[in-house]
């Protein structure tokens, strides 16, 4: 996949260059929403990285003005949509459940608005920067539905059970300046400066042990569920397999050499 364009994608595109995977939402006329197809191909391309060891690092972000306005409303009113609750368990969760097994970081670059659907891929990122313009809307309660695509866990996690009650049943816009200061994007930069940031954070991801920040994205991840006894027990034991790692030796051999360290994932 290095290096190539992925030719089978028509709603996203898949693009790898310096161990970078840059997925882009691109349905820029319906504000990315999200599609049948459009998920089926995001479903395969985080497939598609986790099965590449040069892809180190991801950035996932969207075509035009949105991030993504969430599942595509119109293609909800086709007489062959499946019901809700199968679409969920067949098309969105499987795409949640991926980018949380993914072993590389995600970046999400959120470009402007993240709805629904939309906002919950945003949330299963491992790092949100934000463009100025951008937000997170929950507006379920306007169109009679309820939080899905792990919104309802991911939330409360993230900015606290009294905010996202706030945001999940008011609905109002989450303005990404407002999301910076209660910590659900990690930094918010002018537009033009969006992609470069993310290239930036994503290069700097790619540069460290990938292992180790499989490992680190995973106790995180455990730590939401469990206690400090076992948090500690888990840390413990993911700190065995990592210091087993050659790239441990290289970054100890680096330190003390006073050189840059060269991780091979090993
Ligand atoms: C859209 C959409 C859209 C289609 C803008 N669909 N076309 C999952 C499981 C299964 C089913 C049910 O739900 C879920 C979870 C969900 O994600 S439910 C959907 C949640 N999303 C929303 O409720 C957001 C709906 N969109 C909006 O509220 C607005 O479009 C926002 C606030 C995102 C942007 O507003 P504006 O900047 O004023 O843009 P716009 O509304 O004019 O939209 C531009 C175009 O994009 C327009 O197309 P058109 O042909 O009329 O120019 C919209 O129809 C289209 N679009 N969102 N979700």
């Amino acid at each position: 996949m290095a290096g190539d364009r992925s030719p089978s994608f028509s709603t996203i595109r898949l693009e790898v260059s310096d161990a970078i995977a840059t997925l882009t939402l691109d349905r820029p006329d319906a504000l990315n929403a999200l599609t049948v197809a459009m998920k089926q191909e995001l479903l395969a391309a985080f497939r598609a990285i986790g099965r590449d060891r040069a892809v180190r690092a991801v950035i996932l972000t969207g075509a035009g003005r949105a991030f993504c306005a969430g599942q595509d409303l119109k293609e909800r009113l086709e007489p062959d949509a499946a019901p809700l609750a199968v679409e969920l368990r067949e098309r969105y969760n499987p795409i949640i459940r991926a980018m949380r097994a993914l072993d590389q970081p995600i970046v999400g670059a959120i470009n402007g608005v993240a709805a629904g659907a939309g906002a919950s891929l945003a949330f299963a990122c491992d790092i949100r920067l934000a463009a100025q313009g951008a937000s997170f809307l929950l507006a379920f309660g306007r169109i009679g539905l309820v939080p899905d695509s792990g919104a309802t866990w991911f939330l409360p996690r993230l900015i606290g059970p009294s905010r996202a009650a706030a945001l999940a049943l008011l609905g109002d816009p989450l303005p990404a300046e407002e999301a910076e200061r209660i910590g659900l994007v990690a930094r918010v930069v002018a537009a033009e400066a969006l992609a470069d940031e993310a290239r930036r954070t994503a290069a700097r991801l790619a540069e460290l042990a990938p292992r180790a920040l499989a490992l680190t994205k995973r106790a995180l991840q455990r730590s939401w569920s469990v206690d400090l006894d076992e948090a500690l027990e888990d840390e413990a034991w993911r700190q065995g397999i990592a210091g087993a790692t050659a790239d441990h030796a290289e970054g100890l051999a680096a330190f003390l050499e006073k050189r840059p360290p060269r991780f091979t994932g090993e």
